[in-house]
């Protein structure tokens, strides 16, 4: 099962009238900004706890990212756990009838592996599963 929520993915249009806006809030720097050309985002990152907000702008409109702010707006984009075992998490959750996005994971920011269920089989949520790499 996940131990912790790894990171909030939220969907803004200019990281740089987000960052400055995160670091008011949060009080802290963003520490990392990277950018997951297959993913067509730039990505933010800021800590808080253990989870941290992942800001995502898109690079390409054509992207997920640039899709779902022209769709939605700007908003919260996805949730992410953090789990042990990530094969085995998806195949038990494809058994299950979910609906995956990745079968089998892939890289995704900050070297993490990934994989995306479809928000149609969990309730409207873009859910990400994430494992540290061994
Ligand atoms: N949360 C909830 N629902 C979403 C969604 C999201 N983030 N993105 C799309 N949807 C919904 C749409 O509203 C739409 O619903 P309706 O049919 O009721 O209108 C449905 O899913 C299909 O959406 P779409 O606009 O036609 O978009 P696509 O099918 O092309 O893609 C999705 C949707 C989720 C499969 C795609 O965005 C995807 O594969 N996402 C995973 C990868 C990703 O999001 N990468 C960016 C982050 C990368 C990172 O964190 O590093």
């Amino acid at each position: 099962k996940p131990s912790h929520i790894e990171h909030i993915g939220i969907a803004v249009k200019d990281l740089d009238v987000a960052i400055p806006y995160y670091e008011k809030l949060l009080g802290s720097k963003c520490y990392a900004v990277e950018e997951v050309v297959d993913q067509k985002v730039k990505t933010a990152f800021f800590k808080i706890g253990q989870t941290k907000i992942e800001l995502l702008a898109a690079t390409d409109p054509e992207g997920p990212v640039g899709k779902f702010i022209e769709k939605k707006g700007e908003g919260i984009h996805h949730i992410a756990f953090a789990v042990k075992g990530l094969q085995e998490q998806l195949n038990v959750l494809a058994e299950d009838g979910i609906q995956l996005i990745d079968k089998s994971p892939r890289k995704g920011a900050e070297g993490l592996n990934i994989a995306f269920l479809h928000p149609k089989s969990t309730l409207g949520v873009l859910t990400e599963l994430c494992e540290q790499p061994k």
